[in-house]
């Protein structure tokens, strides 16, 4: 059996060469969701050892739509560094992917650390701004199939993010309309209520899952609230446009 550390190298590498891998639990059945957290921080140690920086953490499998599309009912996380930060309008590189997909998601920024069980009142007090945002995600493994160690170990399949504007913490985010278009056309309608009834409850289960791992969100931690529809996938040529209620709309091209 590889150790951690090796299965580490081979997430991260696969990550950072855009190289397609096998599911790891077709070689290591046994594999849990406890040793694929632990893999995916020794990966992410390993990008921080390159001289990334931490940024956050990303909330994954926390809507429906999400859960369907990739047949994994478990909320899950990852973390952000950030080299995955695309500026806002910034061109996505197709070549610098596996297959990537576009997810529609909110983003908070905190203002105060948070651990463990809070309430969602308590989550929100320590909120400085929310932002629309789209996640880049973009699974290591062939034909983006995956069981729930793999997709652990694989940093919850995060990649990359835009974020828009920030608006006031104040703002209401419970029941947004969302509409992702490609072209033009609309490939997506939805709403931030599809992401646990309300995002702040994601930001809630970020505190909590985190403590399990030993740590906590700091005050200028982004996090990502997971994506409020299913992903579209990314060819280049597109000009992916996301309009979100009251939220504000950002945009990027594809390229080669
Ligand atoms: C897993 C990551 C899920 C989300 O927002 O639900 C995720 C995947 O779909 O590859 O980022
Ligand atoms: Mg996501």
């Amino acid at each position: 059996m590889t150790s951690l550390a090796g299965i580490a190298q081979i997430v991260d590498e696969a990550a950072r060469t855009a190289t397609p891998i096998p599911q790891l639990t077709d070689s290591q059945p046994s594999l849990t969701v406890d040793d694929a957290y632990a893999i995916q921080a020794l990966s992410v140690a390993r990008r921080r050892a390159r001289g990334e920086r931490r940024a956050g953490f990303k909330m994954g499998l926390t809507s429906r739509a999400k859960m369907a599309q990739v047949g994994v009912s478990e909320v899950v996380w990852g973390r952000l560094t950030d080299a995955m930060r695309l500026e806002e309008s910034a061109v996505l590189h197709r070549a610098r992917y596996v297959h990537p997909r576009v997810e529609p998601e909110v983003a908070y920024i905190l203002k105060k650390p948070l651990e463990g069980d809070v309430s969602a009142a308590e989550a929100l007090a320590a909120v400085e701004a929310v932002a629309p945002a789209m996640e880049i995600i973009d699974s290591r493994y062939r034909c983006f199939k995956f069981a729930l160690p793999d997709v652990i170990a694989d940093n919850s399949s995060s990649s990359g993010f835009y974020v828009g504007g920030w608006a006031p913490a104040t703002s209401d985010v419970a029941n947004l309309g969302i509409l992702m278009e490609v072209d033009g056309r609309p490939v997506q309608v939805g709403s931030t209520a599809a992401i646990l009834g309300n995002p702040i409850r994601s930001l809630v289960a970020a505190a909590r899952l985190v403590a399990k791992a030993g740590e906590r969100l700091e005050a200028g931690d982004i996090v990502l609230a997971g994506g409020a529809t299913a992903a579209y996938p990314l060819t280049p040529g597109q000009f992916v446009q996301t309009t979100f209620q009251s939220l504000g709309r950002l945009s990027f091209h594809v390229e080669a």
